[in-house]
C-alpha cells in the first residue's frame, strides 16, 4: 500500500506515532508536503468526519484522529511555509461570552482546519465586540459562534446586531451551533447558518465560502 494511504489509515485509527513515522518516511522519499497533506492527512480526516456524522465513531475517536492529524501537520507545515497555499476561506471562531464550554468549538475548529479553512480561534468567553473587531481586522469571510448554555446563546444575537450596526452583515456571514441552538433560533436571530455538529459545520462553511449558500 502506498505511503499516503497508510497515513490516511493510521490517522483514522488515531495512531499518532505511526502517522508521524510515515509522514517522516514520505518526506524522506521526496513526496511533496502538499501531497502528504491533501492525500494523506486531510483525506484521512475527511473519512473521520463522515464516520462521525454517521455516528459510526464517537468523540474520543475524533479527538485521537485530531491528535494524529496534528502529529503529521507539525511535520509538513514548516516545509510549506514558502508555498502559496490557497485557503478555503477564513473564519473567526469562538464560544460566546459567559460560556466556558469549548470542546465542541475546538472540534469544529479542527475539522474546519482539516478542510483547508484558516481558523482564527478566539477561545471561550468571547465578547460580541471581539468577534466583530477581529473578523473585520482579519478580513474574515465568516464568524462562527458556539454556545452550550441557554443563558449564553442570546449573545449570538449581539454579534449579529453589531455586524448590522457596522454595515458588515452580508460581508461577514455568521454560522452558529451548540446544544441549545437550533435552526429556528438561528433564523430568529438572523444568523446566516446553523450546523448541528462539526461535520455539518464543515459542509455548510464550504458551501457558504464557495457561494453555494
Ligand atoms: Co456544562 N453544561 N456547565 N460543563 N456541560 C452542559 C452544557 C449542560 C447541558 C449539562 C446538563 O445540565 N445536562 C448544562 C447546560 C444547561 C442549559 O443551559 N440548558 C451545563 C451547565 C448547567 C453548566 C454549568 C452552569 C454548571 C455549573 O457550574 N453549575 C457550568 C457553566 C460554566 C460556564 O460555561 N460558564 C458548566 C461547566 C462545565 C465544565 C467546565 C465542567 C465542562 C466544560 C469543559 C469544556 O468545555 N472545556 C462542562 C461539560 C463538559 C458539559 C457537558 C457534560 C458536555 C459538553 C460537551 O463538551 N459535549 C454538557 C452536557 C451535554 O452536552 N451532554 C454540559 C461534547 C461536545 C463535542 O459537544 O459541545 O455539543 P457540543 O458540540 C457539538 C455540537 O453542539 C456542535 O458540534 C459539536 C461537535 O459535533 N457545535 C457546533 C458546537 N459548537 C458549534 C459551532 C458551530 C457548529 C456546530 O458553528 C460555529
Amino acid at each position: 500500500m502506498e505511503v499516503l494511504a497508510k497515513i490516511s489509515e493510521a490517522l483514522q485509527r488515531g495512531d499518532e506515532k505511526t502517522v508521524s513515522t510515515l509522514t517522516k518516511q514520505a518526506l524522506d522519499s521526496q513526496v511533496p508536503p502538499r501531497e502528504i497533506l491533501d492525500n494523506g492527512l486531510v483525506a484521512g480526516m475527511d473519512v473521520v468526519g463522515r464516520q462521525f456524522a454517521e455516528h459510526a465513531i464517537f468523540l474520543p475517536e475524533v479527538l485521537m484522529a485530531a491528535r494524529a492529524m496534528y502529529a503529521g501537520l507539525d511535520l509538513v507545515k514548516p516545509l510549506m511555509e514558502g508555498e502559496d497555499i490557497p485557503s478555503a476561506g477564513k473564519i473567526v471562531l469562538g464560544t460566546v461570552q459567559g460560556d466556558l464550554h469549548d470542546i465542541g468549538k475546538n472540534l469544529v475548529g479542527i475539522m474546519l482546519r482539516g478542510a483547508g479553512m484558516e481558523v482564527v480561534d478566539l477561545g471561550k468567553d468571547v465578547p460580541a465586540e471581539r468577534f466583530v473587531e477581529t473578523a473585520a481586522s482579519e478580513d474574515a469571510d465568516l464568524i462562527g459562534m458556539s454556545a452550550l448554555l441557554t443563558t449564553t446563546a442570546p449573545v449570538m444575537q449581539e454579534v449579529i446586531d453589531l455586524l448590522r450596526e457596522r454595515n458588515l452583515q452580508g460581508k461577514i456571514r455568521t454560522i452558529i451551533g451548540g446544544a441549545p441552538v437550533t435552526d429556528r433560533f438561528a433564523e430568529k436571530i438572523g444568523a446566516d447558518a446553523y450546523a448541528f455538529d462539526a461535520a455539518r459545520a464543515v459542509e455548510v462553511v464550504k458551501q457558504m465560502v464557495s457561494g453555494d449558500q
